[in-house]
């Protein structure tokens, strides 16, 4: 059966929102996230600011580099909590299918939504009129038959814009997409494309599946599927989480390993509460522990060990072993964990030899 699928994303999300509580900065470069001073990054930016080329996750002070009137403004989680909520209970009144997959951001399946007899573009209208009349925000949507297509066209006509891919549509839709905005493409699968000549979706469908498997390993299997437009993940409305942790880049780089291992405490006690509160939603198995060092320079190394449980002493280990492979100044250190696949049949303990 053809699923109708909306993505809906939030323009600019955190930063819109601070314009709209401050028409003063309208029209202004603006980003939110951490101070140059205290070496925090942009969580994200208005597209007056984006001509500059700031972006998400650069630091602060490139950002007023690139930009010297860059209004910067502290984040405000409450504020953007409570706007994400209201948008959710928009999506909420077309069907209960909806798979949040951040604050700004969600797959909704209306594929059985009686609205407007059924069609998925007038309700995503409605539903962008909707958020821009109570929110006084936009957001683009996509429509298509599947989650892969549907948020690649919410980002099509962004910002402020609605995008639809029909059924009909997907195959000429799929011959000249680029590679890259295939889910699971990065930079080192792209570049291992670019080698073998490919590009776009059109070149990948050229190349049988056993090539594609001999290519990309497993990943070969989906994107014979994938660069097609074919794609059944179903849309959850509880989203499995595959990993936590906690991160902190430092006002002044740490110098020693010494100083490194006297941070873990903190980041530590830290994890085990947001475990303790993501635990509350769904039950999370431990399967490995990890430790991510980013280094004064920006070279960023993580080492993780298997593990069923959050062993303190492990997480000393692994930093030293994170540490040894940089041996200079750490401006971001970071602990987390990743969890079993709940969907995995629970394994039995082996019996014990006697
Ligand atoms: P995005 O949807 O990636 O970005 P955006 O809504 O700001 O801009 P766009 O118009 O391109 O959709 O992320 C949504 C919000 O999540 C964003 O406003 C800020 C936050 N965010 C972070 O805090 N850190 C990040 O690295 C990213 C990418 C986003
Ligand atoms: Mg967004």
């Amino acid at each position: 059966m053809t699923r109708k699928i909306i993505h809906v994303d939030m323009d600019c999300f955190f930063a819109a929102i601070e314009v709209r509580e401050n028409p003063l900065l309208r029209g202004k470069p603006v980003a939110v996230g951490g101070s140059a001073a205290g070496r925090g990054v942009v969580a994200t930016c208005s597209y007056e600011a984006r001509k500059f080329g700031v972006h998400s996750a650069m630091p602060m002070g490139l950002a007023k580099r690139l930009c010297p009137d860059l209004l910067v403004l502290p984040v405000n989680m409450p504020l953007y909590k409570q706007a994400s909520t209201e948008i959710r209970a928009i999506f909420e009144d077309y069907t209960d299918l909806v798979e949040p997959l951040s604050l700004d951001e969600a797959f909704l399946d209306v594929s059985e939504a009686g609205h407007f007899r059924g069609s998925a573009t007038r309700m995503a209208e409605e539903i962008r009129r909707r958020i821009a009349e109570s929110q006084r925000l936009t957001a683009s949507a996509g429509v298509a038959p599947n989650k892969f297509l549907a948020k690649v066209a919410s980002d099509w006509k962004k910002p402020d814009g609605l995008f639809v891919i029909r059924p009909q549509d997907v195959d000429a839709f799929m011959l000249d997409l680029p590679v890259r905005r295939v889910p699971g493409v990065g930079k080192v699968t792209a570049l291992h494309m670019e080698k073998l000549g490919i590009q776009s979706c059109g070149q990948l469908q050229r190349l049988p599946l056993a090539e594609l498997e001999f290519e990309f390993g497993s990943f070969g299997t989906s994107l014979y599927r994938l660069c097609r437009g074919i794609d059944e993940r179903p849309v959850n409305t509880s989203r499995v989480r595959k990993s936590l942790s906690v991160e902190d880049t430092f006002a002044q780089d740490l110098p020693t390993l010494e100083a490194c291992l006297l941070e873990i405490p903190a980041l530590y006690t830290e994890l085990l509460k947001r475990l303790e509160r993501a635990r509350e939603h769904q039950r999370l198995l431990p399967k490995a522990l990890f430790v991510k060092l980013r280094f004064h320079d920006f070279v960023t190394t993580t080492v993780q060990i298997p593990a069923s449980g959050l062993e303190r002493k492990l997480y000393y280990q692994l930093c030293a072993q994170a540490w040894e492979r940089g041996q200079r100044p750490v401006r971001l250190l970071g602990v987390g964990v990743q969890f079993e696949d709940p969907h995995l049949p629970e394994q039995l303990p082996l019996p014990l030899k006697t």
